[in-house]
C-alpha cells in the first residue's frame, strides 16, 4: 500500500491556478445572467483568487487574459497580487475578438492581419516580464468553415511562422503553452484541431514549447489520459485546462461531468512522478460559471481536483505492476477501482486541519461574510469577455 506519509506530502505540494475570467460575470451566446459582487477590475479578480486560495491553501496563481484584464501598471499588479499571498500565473492572449480577424488571426490571408495578430502574441510577452509570469497561453480560433475557403497548408505555414517569432521573443525562463481545440468557432477546419498538430508545432519550436490539454476540447469518447501519458513521455506536457464537460466546450467545473476521467488523467500524472510543481506542469482551471456562485464553484472545483490527485496517489503501485505483468486483467482493473472508489475526503479534511486551514473549505467561505462584502461593495460587475 502507498506510504501515508508520502500521498499527504504529494497533496501539500500540488497547486491549482485558477482563471481570472472565472470570477467574472459569463454566459452563453444566449443570455448573461449578472450575479452581484462579480469583480470589476482585474484587482477584484485577483482578490477573489487569493480567496480561494485562503481557503484551499492550494491556489496560489491566478492566470489572467490580455485585454480582459488590462491595466496601465502591470509590475504594480504583480506587487497588488504577491500582498494578497498570490501570483499571476499564466497569460492568454485574445485574437479572437476583434473585427479584423474574420478570417483569422496569425493564419489570416491577409499579412497584415498577421503582424496585427502576432504582435499582440509579442506584447503579452512583455507583459510576462513585468508580472514574472513563466507561461503563455496560445490558444487560437482560427480556422475556415467551407471546403475551399482558404489552402489548409499555407495556413499551418503562417501558424508556424508566427509561433517562431513568439517563441523566439521568450526570455530564458519563459515557455509557451499550446491549446488545441477540435472546434468552434471554426467548423469545417480548426488550425489548432488536436493534440498531434500542436505536439507537432511544439516539436519545431523547441523544448520551451509544450502543449496545454483542454479537457473540454476533444471529440466525444477521446481517451484523454492516453494523450497525457503520451505526451509526459515525450516531455511535451506543459499543463492543463480543466473543466468538464457533457457535450462540447462546456467549462464546466471540473470533475462534475466525469471524476472517473479526472482520476484516470491524474494517475497517470502520478504514475509519472509528474504532480510536484517542480515538475513543470501547470495545472489550471479554465471554467466559466453561469449558473451557480462563482467563487464557491472555484473551491468546489480546486477541491475535486484534490479528490481525484488523493485516489490516484492511493493506487497500489507494486500491486498494479505486479497484476499487469502476470497478466491479470481484473486483477489490474481491480487495483485501479479500489483506489478509485476510496473514500478521499476525510484524509483531505484531515489534512487541511494539520495545515491550519477549515477541514470544509466551502463553508469556511460562507462563514467568512467575504460574499456579502463584495456584494455591498461591487455595484455593477464586469462581464468575463466571452460575448462582450
Ligand atoms: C477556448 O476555448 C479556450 O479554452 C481558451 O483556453 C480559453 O478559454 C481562453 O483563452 C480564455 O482566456
Ligand atoms: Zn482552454
Ligand atoms: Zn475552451
Amino acid at each position: 500500500m502507498p506510504d501515508l506519509a508520502h500521498v499527504k506530502a504529494a497533496l501539500r505540494a500540488q497547486r491549482i491556478e485558477t482563471p481570472s475570467w472565472g470570477y467574472a460575470n459569463s454566459g452563453t451566446r444566449f443570455k448573461v445572467f449578472p450575479q452581484a459582487g462579480v469583480p470589476r477590475s482585474p484587482e477584484e479578480k485577483i482578490a477573489d483568487a487569493a480567496t480561494v486560495h485562503r481557503f484551499t491553501g492550494a491556489a496560489p496563481s491566478v492566470a489572467l487574459h490580455i485585454p480582459w484584464d488590462r491595466v496601465e501598471d502591470y509590475g504594480a499588479l504583480a506587487r497588488y497580487a504577491r500582498d494578497l499571498g498570490v501570483a499571476i500565473g499564466a497569460i492568454n492572449t485574445n485574437v479572437f475578438q476583434d473585427n479584423d480577424y474574420r478570417l483569422g488571426s496569425v493564419t489570416n490571408p491577409d499579412p497584415v492581419i498577421r503582424r496585427k495578430a502576432t504582435d499582440h502574441l509579442l506584447e503579452a510577452i512583455s507583459i510576462m516580464d513585468l508580472t514574472g509570469s513563466r507561461d503563455l497561453k496560445l490558444w487560437f480560433s482560427d480556422g475556415i468553415n467551407y471546403p475551399g475557403q482558404d489552402d489548409i497548408r499555407d495556413r499551418q505555414d503562417r501558424l508556424a511562422a508566427a509561433l517562431r517569432q513568439t517563441y523566439d521573443r521568450l526570455g530564458e525562463d519563459q515557455r509557451i503553452l499550446l491549446e488545441y481545440k477540435l472546434f468552434e468557432p471554426a467548423f469545417y477546419v480548426t488550425d489548432l484541431p488536436d493534440w498531434g498538430t500542436s505536439y507537432a508545432h511544439c516539436v519545431e519550436l523547441g523544448e520551451r514549447a509544450t502543449v496545454c490539454i483542454d479537457t473540454g476540447h476533444h471529440a466525444p469518447g477521446t481517451n484523454i489520459e492516453f494523450i497525457v501519458a503520451f505526451l509526459l513521455r515525450q516531455n511535451k506536457l506543459g499543463a492543463f485546462d480543466f473543466n468538464s464537460r457533457f457535450y462540447a466546450d462546456d467549462d464546466l467545473m471540473v470533475g462534475a461531468a466525469d471524476p472517473f476521467q479526472l482520476f484516470r488523467i491524474m494517475n497517470e500524472i502520478v504514475r509519472a512522478d509528474a504532480l510536484d510543481p517542480a515538475y513543470g506542469i501547470n495545472f489550471m482551471l479554465d471554467q466559466c460559471h453561469n449558473i451557480e456562485a462563482k467563487i464557491p464553484a472555484i473551491i468546489r472545483s480546486v477541491m475535486n481536483v484534490q479528490e481525484a490527485t488523493a485516489k490516484a496517489l492511493l493506487v497500489d503501485r507494486d500491486a498494479l505492476r505486479e497484476a499487469q505483468q502476470e497478466g491479470k486483467v481484473l486483477e489490474a482493473n481491480a487495483v485501479l477501482m479500489d483506489a478509485y472508489n476510496t473514500d478521499v475526503r476525510p484524509l483531505l479534511a484531515e489534512l487541511r486541519a494539520e495545515d491550519g486551514l477549515d477541514p470544509d473549505p466551502i463553508a469556511a467561505y460562507h462563514r467568512s461574510g467575504y460574499q456579502q462584502q463584495i456584494e455591498a461593495e461591487r455595484a455593477e460587475g464586469q462581464q468575463a469577455g466571452w460575448g462582450a
